[in-house]
């Protein structure tokens, strides 16, 4: 799974890092883009999720909203299946580490390289000027989340690729800035590697599958959300928009039907099953057969997340708990790393 270079050069410990953003409800594409990788993770390395309430502030959220989304996106979690004891949960601002190292990281990262982001510019639109400087920054922020524990490997959607990219670059210039000043810091930070590759990288809208399945799109019907009811579930699936060919028999014939090929992908990856193998059952299949089956699906495996994480939800203390439990066991690992930070930088 490590790069080869990567592991010869950097010596510490494997280890995941990956976050959410507490903005606006949990939607499939999070849950199968990055959620579900989470958790099979749990059981092969040392892992830490993190709710990324300072991200979430880079486009503005009402503070009520934002606070109960932290423990939702948290109540989530869990219901998908990390488990607190083993994966360390907790909210990033309550590690100060992260931000301390994004503003060091800032002055690291380049004004090009921010400005080549292409999420920045979809994001702030045509109104760059009124983005605020968070926006412009997010990057630095994603490098210090993962590298204020050395993190070795982070599993994202492939939105994301480029923003890991840049993460790798601050590493590596800060590596050659200061790590070749002290003996043995050449490699201080690992280049952390994204794990991409899970069965649905790239959901796609409901509604458009050339769009990416997304919390801001404004319509509802682009997405399933993950606290959708088991009625409204099956009708965003109904009203998907498809063509109107039968299903082919191998995943081949899904080319140049991106709606079609986004349906399948998700029965594939809610079903742990290859497309080829959903396609061998559904191979000639009109979609007025095949959206009831994926409905099926959909709720059977979405609807015990649902249920669990609004159980969790009743009980806000218990999620304050872990949270809490989460930040201490963060900071643990990442204060070390941030202290030995500040004495390369030259900090006293
Ligand atoms: N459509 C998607 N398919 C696969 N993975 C996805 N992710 C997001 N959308 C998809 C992955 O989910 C993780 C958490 O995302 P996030 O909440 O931190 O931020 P985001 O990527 O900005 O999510 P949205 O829904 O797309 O929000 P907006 O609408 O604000 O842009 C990440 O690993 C992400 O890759």
């Amino acid at each position: 799974m490590t790069n080869q270079n990567n592991k010869t050069e950097y010596q510490g410990p494997e280890r995941v890092f990956s976050g959410v953003q507490p903005t606006g409800q949990l939607h499939l594409g999070n849950y199968l883009g990055a959620i579900k990788r989470f958790v099979h993770l749990q059981e092969e390395m040392e892992t830490i999720y993190c709710v990324v309430d300072l991200h979430a502030i880079t486009t503005w959220q009402d503070p009520k909203e934002l606070h109960s989304a932290i423990r939702e996106v948290t109540a989530f979690y869990i219901a998908c299946g990390l488990d607190p004891k083993r994966s360390i949960l907790f909210n990033q601002s309550k590690v100060s580490a992260h931000a301390e190292l994004a503003w060091i990281f800032n002055c690291v990262a380049r004004m090009g390289w921010l400005n080549r982001m292409t999420q920045f510019k979809d994001k702030a639109g045509k109104n760059r000027e009124n983005a605020s400087v968070g926006l412009f920054a997010y990057p630095s922020l994603m490098a210090a989340d993962i590298l204020a524990y050395k993190a070795t490997h982070v599993p994202v959607g492939d939105d994301q690729k480029q923003h890991l990219e840049l993460s790798r670059d601050i590493a590596q210039k800060f590596n050659n800035d200061f790590g070749s000043l002290r003996p043995g810091a050449e490699h201080f930070f690992p280049l952390p590697e994204p794990l991409i590759a899970g069965p649905a990288p790239r959901v796609m809208s409901l509604r458009d599958g050339s769009k990416k399945m997304s919390k801001s799109d404004p319509s509802d019907m682009t997405r399933i959300h993950l606290s959708d009811s088991d009625d409204d579930l099956a009708k965003k699936i109904r009203k998907a928009r498809t063509d109107p060919e039968a299903l082919p028999s191998e995943s081949a014939g899904l080319k140049d039907r991106p709606e079609a090929e986004n349906l399948v992908t998700i029965f594939a990856a809610l079903a742990d099953r290859t497309k080829d193998d959903v396609l061998s059952e559904f191979g000639g299949a009109q979609f007025s057969a095949f959206k009831p089956a994926l409905a099926d699906l959909a709720v059977a495996t979405l609807a015990p997340f649902r249920d669990k994480a609004e159980e969790l939800m009743a009980a806000p203390d218990e999620i304050d708990r872990i949270l809490e439990d989460g930040a201490a066991r963060a900071r643990a690992i990442a204060d070390p790393i941030l202290a030995e930070v500040k004495d390369l930088v030259g900090f006293i």
